[in-house]
């Protein structure tokens, strides 16, 4: 295939509530959305999973923007590509950036399973019909409101529970949680909140029987982590720390943790996304879907992804009305017992909502891949 055109579009969507992590509020989400186009009129779509602050890693959508026009789009120009692979080899020059790499990419997978004529999630070799899903919930006020929230999301079914925690929002806020559901499957992520001198604080975690802790200590580190490892019985989960297979490969080397979270965005796309998958999967080491409050596109692509074999562990990628009040897909994602059914349509699956997306669209750039201009 030939890639003719892309589109970028920067968007801004309200969230249906304020989500809140050791980092900050977010009231609005702020990305990219990526549209592709091929020499049938086939089409693909990615989403930047950027944020418009970089708190989560070194990226933000005007970040991602810049890349893509300077780089990667004068990479793909004019290449004849066989299979969405070659896009991992071919962004190999650009150091990081994973997620503008990863935006691209996404849009060229669901064009490719597109013209193939089959889901996105059987091109990545995936053939579960039902994905498990859990919940994130952000940092709130006051630990009763925390448990009102948890009490709703555990009535919708959702599979696990995932509670941000802090200095100083942790061991009573997993205490209470337990208390009032001693059973429910729970887990707890800092987002590199603490050190490697809060061990004592974070060993008192272990008597909650949670599933995993994810990212406590630096977003770049995996040696601390070894160490922390050593001492909790509760299972590390790595999330900022993980960018590539060879992250993956040498935290598991040195024992940094047990389980990892996926998210596509940040190791640069589904083809390395696949790569971690494989790889832990030969090493026994259990891995789930992450989320970065996407919008349907992004949601669509993790939905995809998690039907390969070794996604054992409920993801977070709940429904789309757990953050919006509408969609820019039709259908939207729907969480039923906990359960999302994968789409059998072709590509990702989910119609992009041409109405509404032009709706929540700030700017806009048509690139023409054809000419040698630009056009507006
Ligand atoms: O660390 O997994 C994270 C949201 C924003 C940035 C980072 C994270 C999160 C979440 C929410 O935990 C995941 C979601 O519901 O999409
Ligand atoms: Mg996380």
């Amino acid at each position: 295939m030939k890639l003719q055109e892309i589109t970028i579009r920067h968007l801004k969507m309200k969230m249906k509530a304020p989500f809140s992590t050791s980092f900050g509020t977010f009231f609005d989400k702020e990305f990219l959305l990526l549209e592709v186009t091929d020499e049938l009129g086939n089409k693909g779509w990615g989403e930047s999973v950027a944020f418009d602050s970089p708190w989560y890693n070194e990226e933000t959508y005007k970040t991602n923007w810049i890349m893509l026009e300077d780089f990667l789009i004068p990479l793909v120009k004019g290449k004849q590509i066989e299979h969405p692979d070659e896009l991992n080899e071919l962004f190999a020059p650009i150091r990081k950036n994973n997620m503008a790499k990863s935006t691209i990419e996404g849009a060229v997978w669901d064009l490719y399973a597109k013209r193939t004529n089959q889901t996105l999630a059987s091109a990545l070799g995936g053939d579960i019909k039902q994905i498990e899903v859990g919940i994130s919930i952000g940092i709130q006020n006051s630990i009763d409101e925390l448990l009102t929230l948890i009490e709703g999301h555990v009535n919708e079914g959702y599979k696990r529970i995932k509670v941000k925690i802090k200095p100083g929002w942790d061991v009573d806020v997993i205490r209470a949680i337990r208390e009032r559901f001693p059973d429910v499957p729970l887990m707890a992520d800092a987002n590199s909140a603490y050190r490697l001198e809060d061990a004592e604080l974070l060993k008192q975690l272990d008597e909650f029987n949670l599933t995993m802790i994810e990212q406590p200590l630096a977003s770049d580190d995996i040696i601390d982590h070894a160490t922390l490892q050593k001492q909790l019985k509760t299972p590390i989960c790595l999330d900022e720390s993980i960018h590539s297979l060879e992250d993956a490969r040498k935290a598991i080397e040195i024992g940094s943790c047990e389980i990892i979270n996926i998210k596509i965005g940040r190791v640069g796309g589904l083809t390395e996304s696949k790569k971690i998958h494989d790889y832990c999967k030969s090493k026994g080491i259990p891995v789930w879907c992450g989320g970065m409050l996407e919008s349907g596109i992004g949601r669509a692509h993790n939905v995809a992804l998690t039907t390969l074999s070794n996604f054992v562990l409920p993801g977070d990628t709940a429904g789309s009305d757990r953050y919006w009040d509408q969609d820019i897909i039709s259908p939207e994602v729907t969480v039923e017992n906990g359960y999302i059914t994968v789409p059998d349509k072709a590509g990702i699956g989910y119609e992009p909502n041409l109405e509404l997306i032009e709706k929540f669209t700030m700017e806009k750039k048509v690139y023409n891949l054809v000419e040698e201009e630009v056009a507006q």
